[in-house]
């Protein structure tokens, strides 16, 4: 198959409530929308970069860029199966949420030819995926176990709490007296500590969480490995993993007791599918991260963790936890037992909402892919959508 357009449009969409983590806060969710198209059919990717590199070095313009100067370029002709394109794009370091918002677009766009869904094409076999919430930082104690207990009662199977200095201990603490001890309860540091706090994170230790995700430096594997030393707690790294090589280092040297696997982190499905075999075959256990994705990223998470390697409930969460008004025309929603229904329908089994897009359309930029001789940059037509 050959992609003969890809339209990537820039969307802002307000967030039902704020989220703030170790690194910032977010009101709105900002993304490109990939959307790419030959042969009739149109596949649907999101980008999870975000304004400011402050959770990796990925922007929405770092993004915009590698998707229009690096990636497209490298797309141009016979795409015989989507595995493909990760190798067409290995050449191009870092920039792993750019491929991804491509890759998974592609992956999406080739399982609509196929007439199958896409976890089927993938190897899954879940169709109805355990899901877990994450809790940003509260204004308060009590605010934050209201919100816990409540996400709680809705059914969801593990919560996960953001914590910084100065909002950890004590606020989980209480968080696992208002629920008891029985509650999976989770905490994501976002790389707000350093080796040399590593006493005052032993003290999370008697609150049986069930695990404590990348508590040190974005790029590091070594330190936590000594940290996985000093504390029982066990080490969930995120930001940390791009690449299997960065799995195996880690699980080599005792730094990694569990993995947060994003598509986005690690530049689509090919090494999302490796490290989930990775993991699997080691037994390590392994859960879907979020982004805060619109209903089409989230379709793609669920399609992911319907693998086997999946132990865990990840952070794929209803669309009503973030959106009001989510940019899909069947957003999802949070079964009794707290599992999410993988879509059956082709591919991602999602639609755009296309009148929800333009009203949160900001920008917009087609790029054809006619010829095989000419480079997709230089095609491109630029379009201010009317608001
Ligand atoms: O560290 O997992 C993270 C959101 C934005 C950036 C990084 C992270 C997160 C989350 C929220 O934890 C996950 C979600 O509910 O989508
Ligand atoms: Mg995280």
């Amino acid at each position: 198959m050959r992609l003969e357009q890809v339209v990537m449009q820039f969307i802002s969409l307000p967030l039902k409530t704020p989220f703030e983590t170790s690194f910032g806060m977010e009101d709105t969710k900002r993304a490109w929308l990939v959307a790419v198209t030959g042969e009739g059919i149109t596949g649907y990717g999101e980008c999870v970069s975000f304004d400011q590199p402050l959770y990796t070095e990925e922007t929405h313009a770092s993004c915009y860029y590698a998707i229009r100067d690096h990636i497209l370029p490298r797309l141009r002709g016979e795409i015989g199966h989507p595995r493909e394109v990760f190798t067409r794009l290995q050449q191009i370091r870092g920039n792993f949420m750019a491929k991804a918002a491509v890759e998974t677009a592609i992956w999406d766009w080739w399982a609509k030819s196929q007439s199958r869904p896409l976890y089927q094409i993938l190897g899954g076999d879940n169709r109805r995926i355990p899901v877990g919430v994450a809790i940003g930082i509260q204004p308060d104690v009590q605010q934050l176990c209201q919100a816990a207990e409540g996400f709680w009662e809705q059914g969801y199977r593990r919560l996960k709490i953001k914590i910084r200095p100065q909002w950890d201990v004590e606020p989980l603490a209480a968080v696992r007296r208002h629920l008891g001890s029985e509650v999976p309860i989770m905490a994501d540091a976002n790389s707000a500590y350093t080796l040399g706090e590593a006493d005052h994170l032993r003290q999370l230790d008697p609150l049986g969480l069930m695990m404590i995700e990348q508590p040190l430096a974005y790029d590091d594997i070594i330190e936590h490995g000594k940290l996985a030393q000093k504390i029982i707690t066990p080490i969930c790294l995120d930001e940390s993993l791009r690449t299997l090589d960065n799995v195996a280092q880690a699980w080599k040297i005792g730094a990694l007791g569990v993995v947060n696997l994003k598509l986005g982190r690690v530049g689509g499905y090919v090494p999302a599918l490796a490290i989930e075999k990775f993991a699997r075959s080691r037994q390590i256990p392994l859960w879907c991260g979020g982004m805060l994705e619109t209903g089409i990223g989230r379709a793609h998470n669920l399609h992911l963790a319907t693998l086997s390697g999946f132990t865990l409930p990840g952070d794929t969460s209803a669309s009503t936890r973030y959106f009001d008004h989510d940019i899909i025309t069947d957003p999802f929603v949070l079964n009794s037992d707290g599992t999410l229904t993988v879509p059956e329908k082709p591919g991602i089994g999602v639609s755009p909402d296309m009148k929800r897009i333009r009203d949160v359309l900001v920008y917009e930029e087609v790029f054809r892919v006619p010829a095989e001789s000419l480079s997709a940059a230089a095609q491109h037509e630029r379009r201010f959508p009317e608001r």
